[in-house]
């Protein structure tokens, strides 16, 4: 059993549009995906344990870019664009696609976080990300978001809902910003995560 991955330090390194650079790659690199307003970069200031690492809004459409953040000088946790915010006008939605697609098909992705509103049922978009996930075959966890917004008593059994609609096996972790609820269960796969990126010397020596 890994341990729960602490956060002991977390910057802001780049943002990178269209034609922008993306650092020089870590062995470990973990985006979060989800539509618009589901609440990703409030899940990493949670995370990080700090309110103004991740730009947030009330209003979809807040990140623009791919932003890469570094937890203690090891791990990339990267916060992509949103997806199906329909007020966007067709080219930022085509722009924010593209964004996206340029940045999963990089390679560089060794985990993705994929978030889904605890409360909805998934979107044609959502269906759509996940197919594309399984597609690529890119490890994914489940996190269902602002779990403060329903009853106590129904958060799991919601959250496995949400899970089985979009065809996953049915799990997916309750999380929430707001609380802080999920934040232990989701540091503890981020460092089995972790645990995963880094080549085990001893297994291979055995070989
Ligand atoms: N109640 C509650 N509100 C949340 C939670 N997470 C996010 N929010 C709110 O939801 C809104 C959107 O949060 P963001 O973190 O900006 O969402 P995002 O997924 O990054 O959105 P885009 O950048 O537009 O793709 C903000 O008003 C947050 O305060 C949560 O767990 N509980
Ligand atoms: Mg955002």
């Amino acid at each position: 059993m890994e341990e729960q991955f602490i956060i002991r330090q977390a910057e802001f390194v780049t943002s990178a549009g269209l034609g922008g650079q993306y650092p020089e790659p870590l062995p470990c690199e973990i985006a979060i995906v989800g539509k618009s307003n589901v609440g990703k970069s409030s899940l990493i200031n949670r995370l990080a344990n700090n309110q103004k690492l991740a730009k947030t809004s009330a209003q979809p459409g807040k990140t623009r870019l791919v932003n890469f953040f570094l937890l203690n000088k090891a791990l990339y946790l990267v916060d992509l664009p949103g997806y199906g915010f329909a007020k966007a006008s067709k080219t930022e939605q085509k722009s924010w696609g593209e964004l996206l697609e340029r940045y999963l098909s990089s390679g560089r992705v060794k985990h993705l976080l994929m978030l889904i509103d605890i409360r909805h049922a998934p979107t044609q978009d959502d269906l759509q990300m996940f197919r594309y996930l399984i597609y690529y075959n890119i490890p994914y966890t489940l996190v269902a978001t602002k779990a403060d917004k329903i009853a106590k008593s129904k958060r799991k059994q919601e959250a496995n809902k949400r899970a089985k609609e979009l065809g996953a096996p049915p799990f997916a972790l309750p999380f929430s910003s707001e609380t802080g609820e999920g934040k232990a269960e989701l540091l503890q796969r981020i460092g089995q995560i972790f645990g995963d990126c880094i080549p085990k010397e001893k297994e291979s020596a055995e070989e």
